[in-house]
């Protein structure tokens, strides 16, 4: 097994979702978190100047989907075939679509002094809400994949940037995040990760 450091911020963010594959697969990792203070010095050090970063034996490399795609092939979390690990890769990008439109209305509601916008949240949250129905309370094929971990792993971000629980009201999401944070590994990382300092970032 190579040595794993992963390097990002003292938030969940995008490197959560890798956080929940190491932990569910009990690989260890080096969990290391950039002072903000710290980032212009070590930005030009990171490819392309971004976070998170994972380092596989010391080697670099950057994209938390391209991450969490290889973590998932490791642990049998990657769909059982090809059209599964589309499928997957599809509903991961809507969720990567969702965290954008969530970071643009709050951001634009802090500026403007205004309620955050959340139409098209909603609508985001609809329809995966509909797609976990339609596959017996997972995002895909029925079982547990890496679309299901991230989307729990990136709930903490969301829930934050729009002030509250935005599953509460969609049934099937509800479960699926319940489901996901008894998974006892997870359970264990959720109540061991160190906190989310928002407030120093955002
Ligand atoms: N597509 C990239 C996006 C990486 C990204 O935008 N990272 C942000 C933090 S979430 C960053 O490094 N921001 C600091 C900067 O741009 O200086 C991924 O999924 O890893």
């Amino acid at each position: 097994m190579p040595s794993y450091k992963l390097i990002y911020f003292h938030l969940t963010g995008l490197a959560e979702p890798i956080r929940f594959l190491f932990s569910y697969a009990d690989i260890e990792f080096v969990d290391e978190r950039i002072d903000k203070n710290d980032w212009p010095k070590l930005k030009p050090t990171m490819p392309f100047g971004k976070v998170p970063v994972l380092e596989v034996d010391g080697k670099r490399i950057n994209q938390s989907k391209a991450i969490c795609r290889y973590l998932a092939k490791q642990c049998g979390l990657a769909g059982k075939n090809n059209l599964e690990s589309l499928e997957i890769d599809s509903a991961v990008d809507t969720m990567q679509d969702l965290c954008e439109c969530i970071y643009q209305n709050s951001e634009r509601a802090k500026i403007e002094k205004v309620e955050i916008a959340d139409e098209t949240v909603l609508c985001y949250l609809k329809g995966l809400d509909a797609q976990v129905k339609k596959n017996d309370g997972y995002f895909v094929g029925g079982a547990l994949t890496w679309a299901d971990l991230t989307f729990v792993a990136l709930l903490d971000y969301m829930d934050h940037r729009m002030k509250r629980n935005i599953v509460d009201k969609y049934e099937n999401l509800k479960q699926l995040r319940e489901k996901v944070e008894k998974i006892p590994n997870i359970k264990n990382w959720i109540e061991k990760r160190p906190p989310a300092l928002y407030e120093d970032y955002i």
